[in-house]
């Protein structure tokens, strides 16, 4: 007993002349003192081994050393705050860094408009896989085994045709979500399909490896080029504006039958002529047609009932009319000064 008092006034002298020049020190004194296997815990263990008779006056006298213990703490963090921490290399009156916000990608806000204008229409959206099988990217489409889209030069093979002809690439176009569509749906279908597509070209400013599309396929009784027309006539009016005057020229795809191509009045110069429209007045903006009796038949879709049209456009070519963009590299530079035009658009 008399020994546990002695040993109590030697850390109570201990805690008195206790110092701390930091954070650091003022640490250490806590772990010595109150931490859980610090010295108050300690000598509060030792209350067992007290007689009963003296536990109550004992208990007073440890109560005591530990208010000394913990008042010490508040003492040493107090001075602290005061003087150590505080780092005059400093100043802290300054402005704080300022933090630059991301702008939406250009063709990321074209694509979102593209898609918001389709969907009002009543269109879905369906997405697939980039890498794809040569039957859901060329043969479901009807492209003959001949045609130049299937030629090593114009497409990236992940893995080249085997004897069958069957074989691994990049998409070339996303008509290949469209195929998967019609695999697992039946007619009435109407989908359009954004993504990102592959082609083997030289990278220049009109050429690019990779490019955007955003596809549209409608099936169901009764659909016919009128329908083609007004869907299109809708979405560039939505997207340029009332003004916009449109014409259509007979054209040629394989997947489609009649085709046509889109042509829109020059947005650049209102028709006048200029380098975009190359003095015409016409920009071409997108490729369509009626579904081809043989891709409907590809998935069982009965000719006599249905019919469809399909339309595919370039996203980066809406954007470049939209925001006149004249080099297809400024898409995938992610130049700072390029993307930061596009901040409150
Ligand atoms: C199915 C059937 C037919 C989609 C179509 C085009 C015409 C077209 C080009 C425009 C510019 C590609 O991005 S581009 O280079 N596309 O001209 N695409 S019709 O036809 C389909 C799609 C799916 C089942």
């Amino acid at each position: 007993m008399e020994q546990l008092l002695q040993q109590i006034e030697a850390i109570k002298k201990e805690i008195a002349e206790a110092t701390a020049t930091g954070q650091a020190e003022v640490e250490q004194y806590r772990i010595k003192y109150l931490g859980t296997k610090g010295l108050v815990k300690q000598i509060m263990g030792e209350m067992k081994n007290v007689p009963n008779d003296q536990k109550k006056e004992f208990g007073q006298i440890l109560n005591a050393f530990k208010l000394v213990a913990e008042e010490k703490l508040e003492q040493l963090q107090a001075a602290l705050g005061d003087s150590a921490e505080v780092d005059d290399s400093k100043d802290y009156t300054l402005p704080g860094d300022t933090v630059t916000v991301g702008t939406r990608h250009p063709l990321n806000l074209v694509r979102n408009q593209m898609v918001s204008i389709f969907k009002r229409l009543g269109f879905a959206v369906a997405e697939g896989p980039e890498v794809e099988d040569d039957w859901h990217n060329f043969g479901a489409m009807n492209l003959p085994a001949d045609h130049p889209a299937r030629d090593m030069q114009d497409t990236f093979y992940v893995q080249e045709p085997n004897e069958e002809g069957a074989a691994w690439l990049l998409r070339t176009h996303t008509s290949s979500v469209q195929a998967r569509v019609m695999e697992t749906q039946k007619p009435p279908i109407r989908v359009i399909c954004p993504g990102r597509v592959y082609r083997n070209e030289t990278i220049s400013a009109r050429a690019h490896c990779f490019f955007h599309q955003v596809e549209g396929l409608y099936i169901d009784e009764n659909v016919s080029f009128a329908d083609l027309k007004q869907t299109l006539y809708f979405f560039v009016q939505e997207m340029f504006g009332k003004d916009v005057k449109v014409r259509f020229r007979p054209s040629y795809f394989p997947f489609t039958e009649p085709s046509a191509e889109m042509d829109i009045s020059c947005q650049i110069c209102s028709g006048k002529g200029c380098n975009i429209c190359k003095h015409t007045g016409w920009v071409e903006i997108l490729g369509s047609g009626m579904v081809h009796p043989n891709v409907l038949k590809n998935f069982g879709i009965d000719t006599e009932k249905y019919t469809g049209f399909a339309f595919g456009m370039g996203v980066e070519r809406i954007a470049q009319l939209k925001y006149q963009v004249n080099d297809l590299r400024l898409y995938s530079q992610n130049d700072l000064r390029f993307l930061q035009q596009f901040k409150s658009v």
